[in-house]
């Protein structure tokens, strides 16, 4: 399998490869694919700087009428895709049906976008002068997105970069370069020209030749917050805009008051759903004391059920872990938990029957929790929960923005008070009322504060922000010199 740059699909110039293999069976190989360096990043950033001359020019609504036929072609290749998602990155066939509906989602959206783009005008300090303002391309975007959602992130950047009339160079993680592909052959049959949009396969290397690029504009990252971080200060010192959707650390909340049976549901999905590798599961759960115990025996037992396997097998509800790197680092962190906490449920690898050639662990529950352990504070990215008790309101909301990180948080409550403190005073991107800390939808605002982000917001409307630049124009009929700010104002 290829690179995609300029409309053709290429080897790495250096003939070098890595392969991609499923996570629920290390034996099954998908395939091998383009090791690149900066060389294979430079063809696409020149091609994508090329192509930008003219796709900037294209009427907006003409690269709107692209992306909505994308969005056909993904509704149209949705059963074949999720079996390549799900093969490369384990998760269960309904959850890659539901990460290609996001990107179907957000084409519809991007593509209605393009009859909109609003500027703003206002009135001129001046007789017979005119303000307006309108948003402008940026030129060639760099997308470094993370495994998990291996369509519908990279959707949430690529389709509003490309609406907005910029041209984009991709890199997938390593452990989905497959569904990035067919991202690539759904762009070009929907009619993308060629340059507009390019994928470059690899790692550490080709990620940091793209951040590097002078012709590249602007970086969007989806990963971690070591890595993003590092991005953003390369970024700072070159002067570019730079986008992060980083780490998670977050907490569902249930109250004395909740309905608990919903709160129990709520957790099952928002902890294990996705194996725990969403930047938005949830990590920590807040138990009021009054309903601590009978909660967390409902909680251990419900769990105990869920089956771990395939991802593929329509039974399954927990898929493997990604690779064997993100196994290791999970044990670490039970093992960790084991010394801080009480392990109530699972604490160890998966390995019954087929699971031994692929990378599971069990949903693991860990209890008396404190603030101060290191399974509360750090992100793990797998199916590890944590419990702490809480005595109050205000004791859930302090120990919830106890975190370095702000992106998801939850609260399960009939009492509308407590609700409505919550939403003020939860220190997070996004709040949840009687939901879980997942699900967030296309067309609102996504993305955390503190160690999660860095002020933009994906999604929705605010993700033009990222994709565009603000042009000021003043449009002067009087024909005489106007001076601003002098000729109106006596000194
Ligand atoms: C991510 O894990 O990077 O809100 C994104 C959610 C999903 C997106 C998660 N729609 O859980």
């Amino acid at each position: 399998m290829k690179n995609y740059i300029n409309g053709t699909w290429r080897d790495a110039r250096s003939g070098r490869t890595f392969s991609n293999i499923n996570p629920a069976d290390h034996r099954d190989v998908i395939g091998a694919f383009p090791l690149s360096d900066a060389t294979d990043v430079a063809d696409a950033v020149e091609a994508a700087s090329q192509a930008f001359h003219d796709w900037r020019r294209t009427p907006a609504p003409k690269r709107g009428d692209i992306l909505r036929i994308a969005g056909d072609i993904f509704a149209r290749r949705k059963d074949e895709l999720a079996a390549i998602m799900t093969r490369e990155m384990g998760k269960t066939i309904t959850e890659t049906k539901g990460d290609i509906q996001e990107a179907i989602d957000t084409a519809y959206y991007a593509a209605t976008e393009t009859r909109r783009l609003f500027g703003y005008n206002t009135p001129s300090e001046m007789a017979d002068k005119m303000n307006l303002s309108f948003r402008m391309p940026i030129g060639v975007c760099g997308i470094i997105t993370a495994w998990n959602f291996p369509i519908a992130v990279p959707s949430w950047k690529i389709l509003p970069a490309l609406a907005c009339g910029n041209t984009v160079v991709f890199k997938p993680s390593d452990d989905s370069p497959h569904s990035a592909n067919i991202f690539a052959e759904i762009l070009e049959e929907a009619g993308i020209p060629p340059g507009v949009f390019n994928v470059v396969h690899g790692q550490a290397e080709a990620g940091s030749a793209i951040v590097e690029h002078p012709d590249v504009r602007v970086v969007g990252f989806t990963g971690s917050t070591a890595t993003g971080t590092a991005i953003a200060s390369r970024c700072g010192e070159l002067n570019k805009k730079v986008s992060l959707e980083m780490g998670g650390k977050n907490a569902q909340i249930v109250l004395a008051d909740a309905d608990l049976e919903l709160a129990l549901e709520g957790v099952l999905w928002g902890a294990f759903g996705t194996t725990g590798q969403r930047c938005t599961a949830t990590s920590r759960l807040i138990l009021h004391e009054d309903i601590h115990d009978e909660f967390v025996e409902r909680l251990v037992r419900a769990a105990s059920t869920l089956i771990v396997g395939n991802g593929t097998l329509p039974a399954t509800q927990v898929g493997p872990v990604i690779n064997t790197k993100q196994l290791e680092k999970i044990l670490h962190y039970i093992d960790i938990g084991m010394g801080e906490a009480t392990c109530v449920l699972g604490g160890k690898r998966d390995t019954d029957g087929d699971k031994a050639y692929g990378t599971f662990v069990k949903p693991t529950i860990f209890t008396n929790v404190s603030r101060a352990a290191r399974i509360f504070r750090e992100e793990i990215f797998g199916p590890v929960l944590s419990v702490t008790k809480c005595t109050s309101l205000e004791h859930a909301i302090d120990l919830v923005n106890d975190s370095a990180y702000g992106l998801s948080s939850s609260i399960y409550t009939r009492d509308v008070n407590a609700a409505f403190v919550a939403v003020r005073e939860l220190e997070t991107g996004i709040t949840y009322i009687n939901a879980p800390t997942i699900g967030a939808e296309a067309h609102m605002p996504f993305g955390g504060v503190k160690g999660t982000g860095n002020g933009h917001r994906e999604g929705g409307w605010t993700v033009f922000d990222i994709f565009t630049e603000w042009k000021s124009v003043y449009i002067d009929y009087s024909g005489k010199l106007q001076r601003a700010q002098i000729d109106n104002y006596d000194n």
